[in-house]
């Protein structure tokens, strides 16, 4: 390839967010990728099977919550009519637990599913429609971060639904930030329902992340398979090993990939040599765990006043309803 040319490509791949993304974390120390890179299509599918697994309580335990307070919380959020949005809702399948409450206190809703992928939304409005004829399903396709203010709730309380746990894969800086910038976006005594996984035996933390059927291991991996696929790398995926761990200081689960021997690897699209030796890893998630009382800190401290908290029989998962104020 001509030089001029080979420039102008590499300079292409770097300026996509994956290239950046991948440039910034793997000529950092300690190495790293951000979490967003594992939901290319195989990792979107690999992510549902990990949401059944055995060892995977979060998604069941929070669906179990939902499905025994759902009436409670609608009620407890709706001081006027409610408009639903929900931040990152995917196919939304745990939110039919609240539309189907609201639509018992009030007969119609309007449900404002927002999430950067166009086929979850689609899939999500129909199901939802079919189902559920009183509800009125308004997609939008966008970074959760953008585009809530835009959103008309025509006088209605906005109920915003971040679940699932989402918030646990921020830093704790950039949630505070994240949950700052939604709260500018929201009028006084608009409400944001929250899902946060809870501290628990760190036994049961590592086997819902390094599960025995090595879905999470898959996960994990398929990231250096996607930037094989798109950027050209040669990672060996045979020479990395899934490995998840606790970090008491931090109260998170790390997810790391780590090189079984010393190695080098070649990303051709952004032109990049990395090297790794044998034992060191790259660091691709955190996923933060609350006390109620961590949860309620960071909520005050984002312009949100914490109301009230719905949790299960174990303690291992927390509702937090607040109010924007
Ligand atoms: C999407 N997120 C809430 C999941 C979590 O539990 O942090 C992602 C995940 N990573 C490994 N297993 C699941």
């Amino acid at each position: 390839m001509h030089v001029a040319s080979a420039r102008s490509s590499l300079n292409t791949a770097i300026q996509t967010p994956l290239g950046e993304e991948v440039y910034r974390g793997l000529t950092g120390h300690p190495k790293s990728l951000c979490p967003w890179l594992f939901y290319d299509e195989k990792g979107s599918a690999l992510f549902e099977q990990i949401t059944a697994l055995p060892e995977y309580y979060v998604t069941r335990t929070e669906r179990a919550i939902l499905a025994d307070y759902a009436d409670e919380i609608i009620s407890t959020a709706a001081d006027r009519r409610l408009t639903l949005v929900e931040l990152g809702a995917g196919t939304a399948t745990k939110t039919g637990l609240l539309l189907e409450a609201a639509l018992r206190h009030q007969q119609r809703v309007t449900y404002h599913p927002i999430d950067v992928s166009e086929s979850a939304l689609n899939e999500a409005k129909l199901r939802i429609e079919t189902r559920l004829p009183g509800v009125t399903v308004k997609p939008r396709v966008a970074d959760y971060t953008e585009g809530l203010g835009a959103i008309d709730a025509a006088g209605q309380r906005r109920l915003v639904l971040f679940i699932g746990s989402s918030i646990g894969n921020f830093e704790p800086t950039d949630a505070v930030q994240l949950l700052r910038g939604l709260r500018q976006q929201l009028h006084a005594g608009d409400r944001l329902l929250l899902g946060v996984d809870r501290i628990k035996e760190r036994k049961l933390l590592l086997a819902a992340y390094d599960d025995k059927a090595g879905v999470t291991a898959a996960f994990n991996l398929n990231v250096l398979e996607r930037l094989n696929r798109e950027l050209g790398a040669n990672f060996n995926l045979r020479l990395f090993r899934h490995c998840a761990r606790w970090s008491e200081e931090h109260s998170r689960i790390e997810m790391h990939l780590e090189s079984l021997v010393s190695q080098q690897i070649f990303i051709p699209a952004l032109e990049l040599e990395v090297k790794l030796n044998r034992g060191e890893t790259i660091h691709t998630e955190n996923s933060y765990k609350f006390t109620p009382e961590g949860l309620s800190s960071l909520l005050e401290r984002s312009g949100f006043k914490p109301s009230r908290q719905w949790t299960d029989e174990r303690n291992w998962f927390s509702v937090f309803l607040a109010t924007a104020w």
